[in-house]
């Protein structure tokens, strides 16, 4: 098994249904990857240090859902220069809105790349990282392109 090029990072397990289709993308691409469960309160000291050591672990993306006052995305990315792309999640009562806000609105200085919440979110969260690694992997630019080439086919397939 090749070393991970992503890491995929979680708040809770209970995190896990959503964020395993962001691995299912990565894997369909074949994009070697990790999943964790890290939180950035639960946890704080192994966020951090997961964080610190990514790049010379060999990591080049980092994508980061949580749900609530969704601060993971944030903190990982503060402890990186590696690009961190946060997904929000529907995981209290109000349905994500609070995650959203959460990671979009990072102060200046330190950015995380927000995407939609929920399984939208984690899927592009996927696709974005691959978007990324293609721009270094000819073989991955060339997959990306045939997949955008499917879903358009599969739209312009359909009669009514
Ligand atoms: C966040 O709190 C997690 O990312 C999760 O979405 C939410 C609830 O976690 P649990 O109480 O289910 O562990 O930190």
């Amino acid at each position: 098994m090749n070393s991970p090029l992503v890491g995929i990072l979680m708040g809770s397990q209970s995190d896990l249904d959503v964020m395993s289709e962001a691995s299912q993308v990565l894997q369909e691409f074949g994009v070697p990857h990790e999943m964790k469960v890290l939180s950035a309160h639960r946890t704080p000291a192994g966020t951090a240090e997961y964080a610190v050591n990514a790049e010379s672990n060999g990591l080049q993306v980092l994508i980061a859902g949580a749900g609530a006052a969704a601060h993971l995305a944030g903190v990982v990315a503060a402890h990186t220069t590696l690009p961190v792309i946060g997904v929000p999640l529907a995981s209290s009562s109000l349905l994500g809105l609070d995650a959203l806000l959460s990671t979009v609105q990072m102060p200046g200085g330190i950015p995380v790349a927000s995407m939609a919440i929920g399984k939208a979110g984690a899927r592009n969260a996927a696709l974005f990282a691959i978007q990324i690694l293609a721009r270094k992997d000819p073989v991955l630019g060339d997959k990306m392109r045939s997949y955008r080439r499917s879903m358009r086919e599969k739209i312009e397939a359909i009669e009514l």
